[in-house]
């Protein structure tokens, strides 16, 4: 699929922020630093859209990107060693 229109919808720290359209979602798992958030760029066409780091634990929420509004990927933390406390990252995804 050409992706021309892409558009963060949302940055969901908790369940009820999740998108509600039914579309489907494609996310990548895996630890912190490994280039998920390159992987989603890829994908979209766009250059730093997901905000990539050469330090771990950058992506903090679960990031909706809304592609031709058909599906979502959806960029989420990495678990692993990212120096941020439990705190910052809530529930969502275990940072260790
Ligand atoms: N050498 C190399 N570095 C990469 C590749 N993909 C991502 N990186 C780098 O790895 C670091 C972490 O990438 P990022 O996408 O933020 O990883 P994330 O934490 O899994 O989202 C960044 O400095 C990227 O530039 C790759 O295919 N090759
Ligand atoms: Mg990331």
């Amino acid at each position: 699929m050409d992706v021309h229109e892409v558009e963060l919808v949302m940055s969901a720290v908790k369940e009820a922020q999740y998108p509600d359209t039914g579309w489907p979602e494609v996310a990548f798992v895996g630890r912190s630093n490994v280039g998920k958030s390159s992987m989603t760029n890829v994908l979209i066409n766009r250059k730093n859209y997901a905000h990539t780091s050469s330090q771990p634990g950058k992506t903090q929420t679960l990031n909706f990107y809304d592609v031709e509004h058909k599906l979502y990927f959806v960029d989420v933390p990495g678990y692993g060693y990212a120096k941020v406390s439990k705190k910052t990252t809530g529930t969502i995804w275990p940072n260790d």
